[in-house]
């Protein structure tokens, strides 16, 4: 398909105001009639046709105009569109009924069954895959649903909005309800269900005194793993009102759980849609990260309710309006409920090891790209995560107030519309007083910059200087860069580690902006060298260069008072002695002197105050991802992994002591109670057993599989398995099998038994990996299963993947030819693992190369998978 561009677009020359549905489930012979109220959009081009979008649909029965049948001559409609060269001049009524086949629908978009559970994922163009329409995002109408089935089949039967009717359908086994959503929403907030689901109840009392039902719709038997879901939507509730002033809107809220879900869930009008994995908690079944993944999504899909459908997006150009800002919002939240620091030290790991990946290969695009082929291939961590990062430089950049002031404004400028980040960012600088033009490069110019800082001290005069230097790299279509506006929060700390409070020569408090390419910044009257911690709480989104001598950073690692830099200063260290080891590895250099790293790790070690989870982010080396980004290129990841378990191995041997005296003293007592603190005491558990079992040796099998069957909770065990999947052992295929068993049939669970053995750095863990293929709770059809065995392959195993012989590479390369024809979203997800092939060394890139053409020249490839091949090969 040819590209769409920002550039090109059109206001609707036709708008829908309300839509009636009658959506009659009834397996292959499903029906949907759907009558809209149509009108010519004045603003729109006077004499256009009305084409309404399709895909893949069937017409059951001659079109209607108000009430009188439509000839055929007047209309064309194909699989992908319906067109109506000359409708009425005036609003009309336009009615017609589609066929659907839900059971067919492995796409798994528009309307579809999970486990005989019809439901429905419209985001972003799946609404035309249910009826025609203008299935585009700035055409808000009202919907009222009438949805009629079999009562046996599907009791409940739910959809957007407040329910208005219900009731049987006499001389049948049917019945139907019927559900109005009175606030104008585009067709992609659209969402169905209907099926025979177990419901956990409970009820909110919003700031302003309304009541509001709330229902969690799970399979039979799981309800009691929906608790922890329903407590986290309850604070999030509260959290929007006491944070945002966001109060909720309709008399009900509904979230339903499916086991056959492409993305994560959606925030469909009153009625979210998630994939189980972020609804279902035990502490049998779930391990904290499960848990406060569940926390962020739920939170996530209901900030949605005002930053996405209340105020939506014009275009899907503007996605990162909604994605960008809801994350942050989410980020914030958790923020809240977890710590602070340990939630940022987390969400920029996830940031630099996705995000600036992204950045720095062929699928680069800016926060808010210009022209795509497939939206859906742009529901990137770009769009959210680096869309999230803006949003918080924006807050830092104006204050919160003015950021608090700017929302405001947002709500209320914009609520029943369809906006854009001009009109958005527009906001902030009425609130501020601020011209935000140039920090807009944010939004249109892809690629991390990079920021160089030097000091000097001029002893003679008591003068601090700082010299800052950016550059964006170039991206796909994007050869040269302007300066970025690049806010850095700092403190200079005086001996002692007091914070001195001196104004710089720019005069903005504790935050340097930087908004030209060079720049330099003067602090006067010093005594002595003042020591600089920069770029605090990772206040913009760049890769620092520092130069930073070592006395300073052993300084700061001890004394600044921001947790962050604390960790990032050991982080840098430590990478840069791993990246010295991986050359020393593939050449005749001699390897580094590792002592400052014990060094580190041993005074972290010796600090009992620390919160575990923070300590546990501490002794975390840097991943073997971040270690190939920093390398940048020909890289081999068989180094990495060598230099990462090399230095595990000599702090272990220099803290051997230290280390397991620590492991033994942070068990956490029963019962399991899934919060922040417990969280850090087992998270910190795990990375001790890591680094206790370096010797990967028979005795340090024995210690990870006595945590295994000791676990009273899925955490610990499965940070276990974790640990001794990385073992050569017969203990770990005793612990695996154990595993397997104990759940088999629970897919969830078994996701981490998949993802584990798929990571496995050794050389059979690709014929495992095609074994587990034919294990009975394997389905190449459910997206969970895919992304645990095939994505945890080719994304979480690096040196397996990257095989010299390619092997790996051909391995995903088959698989996505034939998911492709299934469902090409989970398909193009998994070609997320090329997104560095280029910097790989040679002989591996060439089997990537080769890998990527074999898919190119498959033949009929989706609009997805076609679209990501090819960039990856330009
Ligand atoms: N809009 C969904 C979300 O990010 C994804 N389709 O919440
Ligand atoms: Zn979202």
């Amino acid at each position: 398909p040819s590209a769409v561009k920002l550039s090109e677009y059109r206001v609707p020359d036709f708008l829908i105001d309300h839509v009636e549905m009658d959506v009659v489930l009834d397996g292959p012979a499903t029906r949907v009639s759907a009558r809209m109220s149509l009108r010519r959009n004045l603003q729109g081009r006077p004499d256009a046709p009305l084409i309404l979008d399709g895909d893949d649909l069937r017409l059951s029965g001659p079109l209607e105009i108000d009430g009188r049948a439509l000839p055929l001559s007047d209309y064309s409609v194909a699989a992908q569109s319906l067109v109506i060269p000359a409708p009425p001049e005036g609003p009309f009524e336009l009615h017609l009924v589609t066929a659907l086949d839900p059971a067919a629908n492995t796409k798994l978009m528009g309307l579809y069954r999970s486990s005989g559970t019809y439901c429905t994922q419209c985001e972003a163009e799946g609404f035309r895959r249910i009826t025609y329409f203008l299935d585009r995002p700035d055409v808000l109408a009202t919907y009222r649903v009438r949805i009629e089935a079999d009562r046996a089949e599907a009791p409940i039967l739910l959809s957007n909005g407040n329910p208005e009717s219900a009731g049987s359908i006499e001389g049948t086994d049917r019945h139907f309800a019927v559900w109005h959503d009175p606030f104008p929403k585009p067709s992609y907030l659209f969402a169905l269900v209907g099926g025979d689901l177990a419901q956990l109840k409970d009820s909110f009392r919003t700031m302003s005194g309304r009541d509001v039902e709330l229902g969690i719709y799970v399979e039979h038997g799981k309800q009691d793993r929906a608790g922890y879901a329903m407590d986290a939507l309850k604070r999030s509730m509260r959290w929007d009102e006491e944070k945002f002033g966001r109060e909720y809107d309709l008399d009900v809220f509904n979230i339903v759980a499916v086991s056959d879900f492409n993305m994560g869930a959606m925030e469909n009008k009153g009625l979210n849609v998630f994939n189980d994995k972020y609804v279902l908690a035990s502490s049998d079944t779930a391990t904290d990260a499960d848990y406060s993944g569940i926390e962020a999504v739920i939170a996530h899909e209901y900030f949605h309710n005002w930053t996405g459908n209340r105020i939506t997006c014009r275009d899907w150009f503007q996605l990162c309006l909604k994605e960008g800002l809801t994350v942050f919002r989410d980020q914030e939240f958790t923020a809240d409920m977890r710590s602070r620091p340990v939630e940022r030290i987390s969400d920029v790991r996830g940031l630099r090891a996705v995000q600036f990946m992204e950045d720095a290969g062929p699928f680069a695009h800016p926060v808010r790209p210009e022209s795509y082929r497939e939206i859906n291939n742009f529901y990137t961590a770009t769009v959210y995560e680096k869309g999230a990062e803006v949003i918080r430089m924006l807050k830092t950049l104006i204050g919160a107030e003015s950021f608090r002031k700017g929302m405001d404004l947002y709500f209320e400028r914009h609520d029943g519309q369809a906006a854009t980040i001009e009109q958005f960012i527009a906001c902030f600088s009425e609130a501020s007083g601020r011209n935000l033009d140039q920090f807009r490069l944010w939004y249109s110019q892809a690629g991390t910059p990079t920021v160089r800082a030097k000091t000097s001290w001029d002893e003679a005069g008591g003068t601090f200087t700082l010299e800052l230097e950016q550059a964006v790299p170039p991206t796909p279509g994007q050869d040269t860069k302007k300066p970025m506006v690049i806010p850095l929060a700092y403190r200079l700390f005086g001996e002692n580690g007091t914070p001195l409070s001196v104004e710089n020569s720019s005069g903005d408090g504790e935050l340097i902006v930087l908004s030209d390419a060079h720049s330099r910044i003067d602090w006067k009257g010093l005594p002595k060298r003042p020591v600089l911690s920069l770029n605090r709480g990772f206040s913009a989104a760049i890769n620092l260069q520092t130069d930073l001598p070592e006395a300073d950073r052993l300084f700061l690692a001890r004394h600044d008072d921001d947790a962050f830099n604390r960790w990032q200063v050991l982080q840098t260290a430590t990478t840069e002695v791993l990246i010295k080891s991986v050359h020393a590895l593939r050449s005749t250099e001699p390897m580094p002197d590792d002592a400052p790293q014990i060094e580190a790790f041993a005074a972290a070690l010796a600090h009992t105050a620390l919160d575990p989870a923070l300590l546990a982010q501490l002794l975390t080396l840097p991943s073997e991802a971040d270690l190939a980004r920093e390398i940048g290129r020909d890289v081999d990841p068989d180094a990495i992994y060598n230099a990462r378990l090399r230095l595990k191995q000599s702090l272990l041997a220099a803290l051997e002591d230290d280390l397991r005296a620590r492991y033994e003293a942070t068990s956490v007592p029963a019962p399991y109670v899934p919060d922040a603190a417990g969280a850090g005491r087992r998270a910190l558990r795990t990375v001790l057993l890591d680094l206790l079992t370096a010797r990967r040796d028979e005795r340090s099998a024995h210690i990870a599989y006595a945590q295994f069957v000791s676990a009273d909770n899925q955490t610990d065990r499965i940070g276990a398995l974790a640990v001794l999947s990385q073992i050569e052992s017969r203990l770990r295929e005793d612990a695996l099998d154990a595993f397997a068993s104990r759940f088999a049939g629970d897919g969830l669970v078994l996701d981490k038994w998949f993802a584990l053995q798929a990571s496995i750095p050794e050389a059979g863990t690709l014929e495992r990996v095609q074994r587990l293929m034919q294990h009975p709770d394997f389905s190449l059809s459910n997206p969970n299963r895919v992304r645990s065995l095939i994505g945890g392959f080719a994304s979480g195993n690096p040196t397996q993947f990257t095989r010299p012989d390619g092997q790996g590479f051909a391995f995903l390369a088959d698989n996505v030819v034939q998911l492709d024809r299934m469902n090409p979203q989970v398909a193009a997800r998994l070609l997320g693992a090329f997104r560095t092939w280029r910097a790989l060394e040679p002989v591996r890139r060439a089997e990537a190369e080769k890998a990527l053409r074999k898919i190119a020249e498959s033949g009929s490839l989706s609009a997805d998978v076609n679209d990501l091949v090819s960039r990856a090969l330009t």
